[in-house]
């Protein structure tokens, strides 16, 4: 039986779960517990009046937290120890340190290891800075395009979008993930490749997609009589085979102890939105996310936001068995954020053995989903009302707007309008609508939270993205599993690649018969998508 079936607290759990605080009953849902059931972190409110939790199931999720020695797992991934691994069984046997990437204000991690991997960071910074100090004088690029793919993009392109707002008026970014073809053409469209910067993002240096990409920038540079090595800039693990200064007119540097999903406060992040906003923007944006990370070591629960957001998923995951969760930011700015932690939740937690490599006896991540509100109302809000799955909501929501143009219509700013629909869709999840036309009746209980901050500025971005990081760490510490590590996505690689060998056999004119040999299932599916009839 696996650690987290055994932890008291789960038997004590599992027998409250059979009857959960009932947010329908008239009265239960009160504004004394709107207001009592909240806690606080680096400038965001979370409100979980509406989840179906009650002050014993949350002493209940707190121990469990202990028996799991939450803290102390928290304290030794900031110290930099060896906790990305499977025990007894080759694995990654790396540390875990995407906190160092932002370990540069009051009170640094004294550890070794960390202090290490943060000076190391610090220099890529004062790489980073002259590298963009040269560009402002000589005016040189003006347009950047970020080639990368997974963790290479989408954190990064999330935080880039959370910040718009602020980007310089002579700057124009541009990712590009796809192989797709059609990905990197549309983009190569927009831009005036004379004034264009490519940084080229892989933390191996040696993904598929993203070299093929690169390839094409190439073509296209020489294409239009440029140097390509005057144009690119390589993000990428020392020693890794695109550290090469002859090829990139520069090289900013992860480490192994980075994962790709983390890392996005990492050069991975920096160099694109530190050319976009200022390296200052930049370093407010780490400023939020270490003022997260040290708030993931506090004990006091209620001032611990990701060890909160942790309970009352696997709350809602375990005990009330919901297979999915919705991340609904009401901020258009965050409209990439739930496909970042789509990635951030289930290629970390997406995992069916423990850490000592026996198959777990209780359910790991749920399917994460969502979209920028209040456009998801009116999309998949139907089946989150009235439909027979229970969807948990994580509402995020701001008082303020970005650009500070607000008008007044009909009596309100967009902004109240927007706050406004973000708060009755919270109250109508939870109390529901009883009616005599069985087709109005919305049957509620449906949890949700809710996260609040003043105004999504680079520092609440910043803590917001490394509020999410740690609440994945501190399931996955619960769970006992590795979260850190990502096998399952090799499979499919390694069977790419022997497609990929048959498309070349192809090219070279080799036989139907070698073909086959290579990879007999590939080419059955091959021969299937070219005999297609609409060719005919
Ligand atoms: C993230 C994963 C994965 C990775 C991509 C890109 O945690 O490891 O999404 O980021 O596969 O890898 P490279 O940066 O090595 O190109």
């Amino acid at each position: 039986m696996s650690a987290f079936t055994h932890y008291r607290a789960t038997h004590t759990l599992k027998s409250l779960a059979q009857h959960p605080f009932d947010l329908t009953q008239p009265g239960n849902l009160s504004p004394a517990r709107i207001q009592n059931l909240t806690a606080e972190s680096c400038g965001y409110k979370l409100l979980y009046g509406t989840e179906r939790v009650t002050d014993e199931v949350m002493t209940a999720l707190h121990a469990m937290a202990l028996e799991a020695r939450v803290h102390e797992k928290m304290e030794k991934m900031q110290a930099g120890e060896v906790i990305n691994k499977i025990e007894g069984f080759p694995s990654e046997n790396r540390p875990v340190l995407h906190t160092a990437m932002r370990d540069f204000f009051d009170h640094p991690n004294s550890a070794p290891a960390a202090r290490e991997v943060a000076q190391a960071a610090q220099q890529e910074h004062n790489k980073l800075k002259a590298f963009l100090a040269n560009n402002d004088k000589t005016g040189q690029f003006t347009q950047l395009i970020s080639i990368g793919i997974g963790g290479s993009d989408l954190g990064p392109k999330a935080l880039y979008l959370s910040l718009q707002h602020l980007q310089k008026p002579d700057r124009a970014v541009h990712f590009v993930s796809n192989v797709d073809p059609d990905d990197i053409s549309s983009v190569l469209r927009q831009v005036d490749l004379k004034k264009t910067l490519v940084i080229v993002v892989s933390k191996s240096g040696t993904t598929l997609e993203t070299l093929t990409n690169e390839e094409i920038a190439r073509k296209h540079l020489i294409a239009a009589g440029l140097k390509p090595e005057k144009h690119i800039v390589a993000i990428t693990s020392q020693g890794s085979p695109m550290d090469n200064k002859k090829r990139y007119l520069e090289c900013f540097y992860m480490w192994d102890s980075i994962g790709g999903r983390y890392s996005c406060t990492s050069m991975v992040g920096a160099v694109a939105l530190s050319f976009a906003f200022g390296h200052d923007v930049f370093f407010e944006i780490l400023r939020g996310a270490n003022a997260m990370d040290k708030a993931a070591l506090t004990k006091e629960v209620k001032s611990n936001l990701p060890l909160m957001l942790a309970l009352l998923s696997i709350w809602n995951r375990n005990f009330l068995n919901c297979s999915t969760c919705a991340i609904v930011p009401y901020s258009q700015a965050l409209w990439r954020f739930s496909a970042h932690i789509q990635q951030v939740e289930m290629e970390s937690n997406g995992k069916r053995i423990d850490q000592r490599g026996s198959p777990v006896d209780f359910a790991t991540a749920p399917v994460i989903w969502g979209e920028a509100g209040t456009a998801a109302q009116h999309s998949f809000y139907q089946l989150i009302h009235q439909g027979t799955a229970v969807v948990p909501v994580e509402f995020i929501g701001f008082l303020e707007s970005q650009y500070g143009e607000d008008l007044e219509v009909q009596g309100t700013t967009s902004q109240e309008k927007l706050l406004s629909n973000l708060i009755a869709q919270a109250i109508a999840l939870a109390t529901g609508q009883k009616n005599d036309n069985p087709n109005k009746v919305f049957p509620g209980n449906r949890p949700s939270l809710l996260l609040v901050a003043q105004k999504l500025t680079p520092y609440a971005s910043g803590a917001l993205f490394a509020l999410y990081e740690h609440k994945v760490a501190f399931e996955g510490f619960i769970w006992g599993i590795n979260s850190f590590d990502q096998e399952g996505v090799q499979l499919g690689k390694v069977l790419a690649e022997k497609v990929i060998k048959q498309f070349v056999a192809q090219h070279k004119g080799q036989s139907e018969k070698e073909i086959e040999q290579i990879f007999p299932l590939g080419a059955a599916f091959l021969k299937q998508l070219q005999d297609n009839p609409v060719h005919k």
